[in-house]
Order: C-alpha cells, then structure tokens, then sequence
C-alpha cells in the first residue's frame, strides 16, 4: 500500500493480518516503523525528525551507503539515505530468494548530479520483508553497472534506531571479547573486557566482526530484539548521550534516554566491486528468537 507520509513524501506500508506492520518512505529507503503483533512500536523515530529533503530523517534505518560517517570525501554516512528511491516491480529474479511475507522492493541509480560527487554507476536494490511472523528483513543487493572497467569500493550500515524504555535499562550481547574502534577516540583500536554492553554516557563505537546475532535487551519493557545479519560483519553501537544530544537539532534534548542505535554494517573492511559484480547484505530483526 503506497500512501502520502508527512510532508506529502511518499510512503510504502506493509502489513500482516495479525497485526504487525511496517512503514517505509521511498525518500532514502528510510523505513520509520515497525510495529509488533501486540502493536508495539519497536524502532525510535524523533519527534523532532525533519521529513523535508535533503535532510535525513531523524531516527528509523537510515541506509548509509556508500560511506559510513566521515571515512570518505562525501557527505556523512553517504547519499543513499537522501535520495528518492523508486519502487522496482520487476526485480529480476535472482536479485533476492523467494521471500516469505509482504514485501517491497526498492531501487537506487545514481543521477548525474551524484555521478559528479561519486563518479561509479550502480544498482542498489533493497527488499522490505515483514513476515508471517512479524520479523523485518532487510535484504539489500548493490551492483557495479559501470561499463568502462572501474572498480568501486564503498562502507556501509543499516543505521537503525530502537524504541528503548529508558537507555538504563538496556544491554547489549554479542559483544564480549570482541575488539571495536572507538569513535570518541580517534577510532583507536581496543578489546571489549564486558560481557554486555550497558551504557551511561556518550557511546559511539564500531565493534569488528562481530557474531551474526546480536541482542539488544531492554529490561524495561520486558523485550529483546535479536538483530542477525549476514554480509555485514560489523555492529555500530552509539547514544549521544545529554550534551551531544543537544547539538542534535532534531532530536528532543530527552530523546536520546528513549533510542539505541546498534547497526548492521560494513566498515572496518571497505566492499569492492568490480564491473558487473555485486554484493548482497540481509538485517532481520526479530523480537521472537
Ligand atoms: O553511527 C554512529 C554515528 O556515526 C555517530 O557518530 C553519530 O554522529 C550518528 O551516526 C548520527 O549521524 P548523523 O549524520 O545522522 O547525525
């Protein structure tokens, strides 16, 4: 179901007879719900979020691609999560496996305009799955459609935000043990010594390679979502705490006790893609297993 989101920006709702559903906006591939069979709210959206191009939506799975943060010459976290996506109803058949659910399938192709600032032809594709179960699937499929022989190489992450209680009441599993950069230090190098990840201060690290199953437990409201990914090896976890909250125009000075981003990404090692190549990267979110 296509309908007018605010600001007018459209958007793709998809729903499961049993309650559950999701809300996607084709300006960034940027889904901003995600709701359960008991029609809980599971993904943080600010109250403050700005639905007005070319700004990023506040909150939801902003998509970065193809530049993660500031690693790179273009803007923060890339493009992708600015542009308007169009919706693909003819993917050719083996971009995704069958999928079980309602789905939509998304497409990104770069204008003139952005071949001036990224000068590589490509096709992401990104599918929207909601299944039987209520589970929310990202699969995405990037292809080099260069045809004069370049290669491209680019990082990325599904930038997603949850709905938390309250940050006090929420920790992290998966990554015990597990070396990460540290975002507030330069990115210097260190080795997790937790077993969980509780925070109660500005946090902003890239854990490597973590497990393909993480969890983020929020005692508050008796809930867990369980983020597996595959393709993506690394996990972004980042609150911006009271003072960076502030500097955040479109995040209520509160709202950062209320969200958890932790992020399905690819970042430490950089994907290439020579011509005609492409790469595939799938998020499922789960509150069930
Ligand atoms: O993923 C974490 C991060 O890169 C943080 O450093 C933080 O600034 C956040 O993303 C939000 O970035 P944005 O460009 O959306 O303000």
């Amino acid at each position: 179901e296509v309908t007018k989101g605010i600001n007018g920006l459209e958007k793709v709702i998809l729903r499961q007879t049993h309650g559950s559903s999701v809300e996607v906006y084709l300006y960034g591939a940027h889904v901003t719900s995600w709701k359960n069979e008991q029609g809980e709210e599971l993904i943080f959206l600010s109250s403050k979020a700005i639905f007005s191009p070319p700004k990023p939506i506040r909150g939801g799975i902003p998509t970065v691609f193809p530049q993660f943060s500031n690693l790179g010459s273009l803007q923060s976290h890339g493009f992708a999560r600015n542009r308007f996506w169009t919706i693909d109803n003819k993917p050719s058949p083996d971009t995704f496996k069958v999928t079980n659910g309602v789905f939509v399938d998304l497409l990104l192709k770069p204008t003139e305009e952005d071949l001036k600032i990224w000068p590589h032809r490509f096709e992401f594709r990104m599918r929207v799955t909601l299944t039987p179960g209520g589970d929310l699937v990202l699969t995405s499929c990037i292809r080099n459609t260069d045809d004069v022989g370049k290669p491209f190489t680019f990082t990325f992450a599904h930038h997603t935000y949850f709905s938390v209680s309250n940050i006090s009441e929420v920790e992290v599993k998966g990554m015990a043990k597990l070396d990460y950069l540290d975002n507030l230090q330069n990115r210097t190098r260190f080795t997790e010594t937790k077993d969980t990840i509780t925070i109660d201060s500005e946090f902003d690290r890239i854990y490597l390679s973590t497990p393909k199953k993480v969890a983020v437990l929020d005692h508050g409201n008796k809930r867990t979502v369980f983020v597996r990914k595959d393709g993506l090896p690394d996990a972004v976890v980042w609150n911006p705490w009271e003072k960076k909250a502030k500097t955040i125009v479109d995040l209520r000075e509160d709202e950062y006790k209320y969200m958890i981003a932790v992020e399905a990404a690819a970042i430490e090692k950089p994907v290439t893609l020579q011509p005609g190549e492409e790469w595939k990267g799938r998020l499922e979110l789960s509150t069930r297993h």
